[in-house]
């Protein structure tokens, strides 16, 4: 069978998350570092984000799709609920780990004390400081959601779990992280749970220098 292959970075929430889908699923990849700003990675993700999938003829982008394609395509545990309102709720955690995860952790803090460090600059403290509130929101809402667990859709890791955990492992690393993160202690039981999963370690180093 042709070989699947992520092409991406390996600092990227979003690669980590399509790598997590493959060893949570037992399916193997090959990680292909890119340069996702030439004309040739262009032609596998038009605009130029990471990651983007190619497996024989399938060629793939937005991490959503490639998660799925993985969970569908591939023998293994599944990786998303049955039944409507379950698998609609995974989705929901989906949407919130794009959208409001995404933009107070990945935009701003992960981008303040790990993007530009590797570049070799300064985090900018005042821009930190003042998306802390946000930040505090969006764990709050985790927080709540996560319920009776242990994992977002119930007793088993889902796709919601994979878009989630490589923000927040990484977010645990940081001076914010480090405060908000204990005053919300089903996250931090589920993170460690979600540490156990296959390969979390691997996937979720923090590389040197991108
Ligand atoms: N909607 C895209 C978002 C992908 C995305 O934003 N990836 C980030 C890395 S986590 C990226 O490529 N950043 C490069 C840039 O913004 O120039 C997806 O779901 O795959």
């Amino acid at each position: 069978m042709a070989e699947l292959e992520i092409l991406g970075h390996a600092f990227s929430t979003y690669v980590r998350t399509a790598r997590m889908a493959c060893a949570m699923k037992g399916v193997p990849y090959t990680l292909t570092p890119v340069d996702f700003r030439s004309p040739e990675y262009r032609a596998h993700q038009p605009f130029g984000r990471m990651p983007a999938l190619r497996h024989g003829d399938v060629s793939l982008y937005e991490t959503l799709a490639i998660a799925t394609y993985i969970d569908l395509a591939f023998e293994g545990p599944p990786l998303q609920p049955e039944g409507a309102a379950a698998r609609a709720r995974m989705l929901q955690w989906v949407s919130v780990a794009n959208d409001y995860l995404y933009a107070a952790v990945v935009r701003i803090c992960l981008t303040e004390r790990f993007i530009k460090g590797f570049r070799g600059l300064p985090p900018d403290e005042a821009r930190l400081a003042s998306a802390v509130p946000e930040m505090e929101e969006v764990i709050g809402v985790l927080e709540a959601g996560l319920g009776t667990g242990p994992y977002f859709c119930g007793d088993r890791a889902t796709l919601a779990d994979a878009f989630i955990a490589p923000i927040l492992v990484y977010f645990a690393k940081t001076p914010e992280g480090a405060s908000i993160l204990p005053g919300a202690p089903k996250t931090t039981a589920w993170l460690a749970a979600m540490e156990a999963t296959p390969d979390f370690g691997e996937i979720n180093a923090v590389p040197r220098a991108e």
